[in-house]
């Protein structure tokens, strides 16, 4: 495995400086949420950092890895926002030599969350929706509600997401749906 300080060095050599801080907040709010819900401290915060090692690799290198690498060609109908996650595994594996399978299934999982959700799942989608940078209308009750309790943390994005989603007119991953109607509807 690579050395913390090496680790440090790749991602922030992969991203700019916002983006950079973005994985502090989501690493600090990983931690957070972990000690809150029982679960491996260090590990979340691990997994918080490294989430969007990806965000900014080029769409010709995703388009190139999604081609050659055995990934659902229907990927290839979407953009970076669905890219970064699921294929940037890819680059996290390689790069960082991440191995873990929880972590890695954790960033696979951090924009579009899924019906099967562990919690190291859950900490990370919500860390990253909650993180001290974001500045969103209705933040504050995000985070009133994921710091109470992690699943209505999670229905709670899944419905803000779709909600912008919609309002935008974009394309919504069926997986994103799949996830909204499981996490976010009231019984
Ligand atoms: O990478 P971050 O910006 O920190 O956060 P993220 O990985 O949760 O990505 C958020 C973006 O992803 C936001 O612009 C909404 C978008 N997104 C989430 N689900 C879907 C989606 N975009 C599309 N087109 N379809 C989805 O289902
Ligand atoms: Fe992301
Ligand atoms: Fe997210
Ligand atoms: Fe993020």
């Amino acid at each position: 495995p690579l050395s913390s300080a090496e680790l440090i060095a790749k991602e922030k050599a992969n991203m700019d400086a916002k983006r950079f801080k973005h994985c502090i907040g989501v690493s600090q709010t990983s931690r957070k949420l972990a000690q809150l819900n029982n679960y491996d401290e260090d590990k979340a915060a691990l997994a918080g950092f490294i989430h969007d090692y990806a965000k900014q690799v080029s769409p010709e290198r995703f388009i190139e890895v999604i081609k050659s690498q055995g990934f659902d060609q229907d990927l290839l109908n979407y953009n970076r926002a669905i890219w970064h996650g699921i294929v940037g595994v890819y680059f996290i594996e390689h790069e960082l030599k991440i191995t873990d399978p929880e972590i890695l299934t954790a960033i696979r999982r951090h924009t579009t969350a899924d019906v099967e959700m562990s919690t190291l799942d859950k900490i990370v989608f919500v860390a990253d929706f909650i993180e001290p940078g974001r500045t969103f209308p209705g933040v504050d009750e995000a985070r009133k509600v994921a710091f109470a309790n992690l699943d209505d943390g999670v229905g709670f994005e899944l419905a803000h997401t779709l909600e912008f989603l919609i309002k935008n007119r974009q394309k919504v991953y069926p997986k994103t749906l799949d996830a909204y109607n499981k996490w976010s509807i009231k019984h």
